[in-house]
């Protein structure tokens, strides 16, 4: 069926607002789709000045149509000219109060959120403290009340206060969870803060959101949002580490030794089962407990033993940028063999160490935890 002109012309505009209701607004980092009472706050505030700015736009247009169409110019009487009326006092102040009303109409709400949002608070009972360090290109947390120190993936608590110190080691960064919380600088000596807290578990992705050179794009993050339960048995699989067994694979022990006789720990910390004392540096990301976690090298690849051995020959290949050295030589017959060893005893790390604390109500009791890491056995290790 041919479309009459007058349809084909319209189908553009009505095109628009169709193909649009068919986006998904749902996705990993949405600001669209908030999680958590912050987000919620900055989602509403932003629906406001949307709604109001289709008032704007329909009352503009409004009065635009009816103008072009009730004063055109008609063959009946081609010499009209509609009456005039500049300079008029009604129309200048009414024109006038307008845009303030509108001002305040926005200005009002956007006061009361930023209050309500940006103060900076103090830690409460039962409040969740994480220090953030930002690094090119990869992000430090510690959790100062619980001595917990890793890379790249935060934990916490569902419906809990979390209060993040935002400190950077080098350039600017900004910490920024779309579907958590607004974006906020990490500044040298600035000491920055940023509240939020989350409805509901889940895994939430992060981002640096301030141009830091090289490899900003991939300067992510994740945030693991779990029951209190599963937070505590999280924070207790850092103090568990010396506490489980050390594995019997061999290529777990070689890559182990490897760790310490190419290097890697005169950059990176790990406590792993013998429960060393950290002879790394806390600059470089810290490796306990890395078969916890999902992601690899700041969010940029999922955690598995294939990803870790294309990592370990060159870390330039995922990330190009960094700052993490390539390690052996592409000619070293024994790289391959080695790589291999040295992702699996990565992997080994902590990787069931918090199922363990979970099962057996904490590492508060080793002794149980100890059976529960030795199915059972007094695990001579
Ligand atoms: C000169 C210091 C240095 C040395 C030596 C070094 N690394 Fe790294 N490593 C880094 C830096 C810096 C990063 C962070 C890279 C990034 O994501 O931007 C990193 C990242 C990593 C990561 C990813 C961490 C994460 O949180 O996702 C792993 C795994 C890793 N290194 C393992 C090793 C191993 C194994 C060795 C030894 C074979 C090693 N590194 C040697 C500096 C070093
Ligand atoms: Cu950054």
């Amino acid at each position: 069926m041919p479309m009459t002109p007058w349809l084909r012309r319209a189908a553009i505009p009505l095109a628009g607002p169709l193909l649009l209701a068919g986006c998904d607004f749902a996705g990993l980092q949405s600001t669209l789709d908030p999680a958590g009472p912050i987000a919620q706050a900055q989602l509403d505030l932003f629906m406001w000045s949307y709604w109001l700015s289709w008032i704007v736009i329909v009352a503009v247009f409004g009065v635009l149509a009816y103008v072009l169409l009730r004063f055109r110019r008609r063959a009946s009487d081609p010499d009209r000219i509609p009456s005039q009326f500049h300079g008029s006092t009604k129309l200048e102040i009414g024109l006038t109060i307008i845009p303030v009303v509108i001002v305040i109409l926005v200005a009002v709400p956007t006061v009361r959120t930023i209050w309500e949002t940006e103060v900076r608070v103090v830690p409460e009972e039962g409040d969740v403290i994480v220090n953030v360090t930002g690094y090119q290109w990869w992000w430090r947390f510690e959790y100062p009340e619980h001595g917990v120190v890793t890379a790249n993936e935060m934990h916490i608590p569902v419906d809990r206060r979390v209060i993040v110190n935002l400190e950077s080691a080098d350039v600017l960064h900004a910490f920024w969870v779309p579907r958590l919380a607004g974006k906020r600088d990490l500044i040298p000596n600035q000491n920055n803060q940023l509240w939020f807290s989350a409805d509901e578990t889940g895994e939430y992705y992060g981002q640096c959101a301030e141009l830091c050179l090289g490899a900003h794009a991939y300067m992510k993050f994740r945030v693991h949002v779990v029951e209190d339960e599963r937070f505590d048995a999280w924070v207790d699989a850092f103090e568990a580490p010396s506490a489980l067994p050390a594995s019997d694979d061999p290529r777990v022990q070689r890559g182990r030794d490897l760790f310490a006789t190419k290097g890697c720990s005169t950059c990176h910390t790990i406590q792993d089962y013998r429960g060393e004392v950290p002879v790394g540096s806390s600059d470089f990301p810290n490796l306990t407990n890395f078969g916890l976690r999902t992601s690899l090298a700041a969010g940029v690849v999922d955690n598995t033993q294939e990803n870790l051995e294309t990592w370990l020959r060159d870390p330039q290949i995922f990330k190009p940028g960094n700052y993490m050295p390539k390690v052996w030589r592409e000619d070293d017959p024994d790289a391959d063999e080695e790589i291999a060893a040295v992702a699996a005893y990565l992997l080994s790390l902590g990787s069931d160490a918090e199922e363990l604390a979970f099962a057996s109500g904490g590492t508060d009791d080793v002794q149980a935890f100890r059976a529960a890491a030795t199915g059972g056995d007094d695990g001579d290790r």
